[in-house]
């Protein structure tokens, strides 16, 4: 979880605001603070301070300014497990569920249940804010290298005509991702999270100010590639989909099972490398129904397109109901 990765240093890409366009503010969210913007500076605090709404920068608490040094003894207790001789260490087996040294177990609690209640303030924004729209948003995650990009950039090619389509793409560094989604021709938008390990909802929240999205349309966000922490947070998608590669292993999700049970939809991708290795597929697909029963599953490929016109059928299954729920909303 995030309190183990120090997340914070999240910057959204500013090239993609528009000159004069300062926030104008569609997005669900209207507050602005200290990120970066590369080309230029500038003190956001007094707009900040003034509306006095939930809001505390990484919520973390406000760094020192001087170096110090405070020598002190103390004793704590370990929640991890390992009986002599056994061959597990176990740093999860906890309250928390996982370490962080020199944090207790509660205090870990704490902190998670503050960041994920103020997380999901926000993710309620964004999820008003689809709804309203008529927007479907689907969260993809998945470890570094599964072919979430690859599969975007086809997916937008082949779908773009039945329905507008954008994307939010999260990375620690780089606009890669961003500009190879560009050249699709659908607007996307980077936030580059730093050290952060994950996208959370304030991030995509602040995204969504300067995305040019059409109603009605399907909005794709990118997550950083990770399969442990963006399992936890809600981003007020309608899904997560995991994307996993036959060359990371049938055992993924018994090994990360978090990720698979937030998600809704599996895409099995690479699925032409299949020839090449000795990965079971019924052996996979059974490990991520055991972690999920209600996880959906569908074997692909980016590369060659087999196996996609399913996922292009699941996701305009889910555009009507999203178009038909913000039309109910309108008229009720
Ligand atoms: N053979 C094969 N290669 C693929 C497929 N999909 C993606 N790749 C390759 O896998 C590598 C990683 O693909 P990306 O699309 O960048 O993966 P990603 O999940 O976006 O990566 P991160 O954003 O770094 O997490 C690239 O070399 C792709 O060409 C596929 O279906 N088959
Ligand atoms: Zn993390
Ligand atoms: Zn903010």
């Amino acid at each position: 979880m995030c309190t183990v990765c120090g997340c914070g240093t999240t910057s959204i890409e500013a090239g993609e605001r528009q000159a004069g366009r300062t926030e104008t503010a569609e997005g669900p969210h209207r507050h602005v603070h200290d990120h970066t913007h590369p080309d230029h500076e500038h003190d956001h605090r007094p707009h900040h301070d003034a509306h006095g709404d939930r809001h505390d920068p990484d919520g973390r608490a406000p760094a020192h300014s001087q170096a110090h040094s405070h020598a002190h003894s103390h004793a704590h207790s370990h929640a991890h497990s390992h009986a002599p001789g056994a061959d597990v260490v176990d740093f999860g087996a906890g309250l928390a569920g996982v370490h962080v040294p020199g944090l207790s177990q509660d205090r870990i609690v704490r902190i998670e249940r503050d960041i994920l209640s103020k997380n999901d303030a926000y993710a309620r924004d964004n999820r008003a804010f689809f709804a309203a729209r008529g927007v479907l948003a689907l969260n993809l995650v998945s470890s570094p290298g599964s072919g979430k990009t690859t599969l975007l950039v086809r997916t937008i090619d082949d779908v773009k005509l039945k329905f507008p389509v954008a994307v939010i793409e999260g990375d620690q560094q780089t606009s890669n991702d961003a500009e190879r989604i560009r050249a699709t021709g659908a607007p996307a938008i980077q936030i580059n999270t730093g050290k952060g390990c994950h996208l959370d909802a304030h991030m995509v929240g602040h995204a969504l100010e300067t995305l040019d999205l059409s109603r009605g349309g399907v909005l794709f966000i990118e997550n950083v590639g990770n399969l442990v922490c963006p399992a936890a947070f809600d981003l007020g998608e309608a899904h997560k989909i995991v994307v996993l590669s036959v060359t990371e292993g049938e055992d993924k999700p018994l090994k990360y099972p978090d990720m698979f049970a937030a998600a809704d939809l599996m895409l099995l991708n690479k699925a032409d490398l299949l020839p090449h290795l000795s990965f079971d597929v019924g052996a996979c697909l059974a490990n991520a129904l055991r972690v999920n029963p209600r996880l959906q599953t569908l074997v692909v490929s980016a590369q060659t397109g087999e196996g996609m016109a399913a996922f292009y059928a699941w996701i305009e299954a889910r555009t009507g109901v999203a178009a038909s729920r913000a039309s109910a909303a309108r008229a009720g």
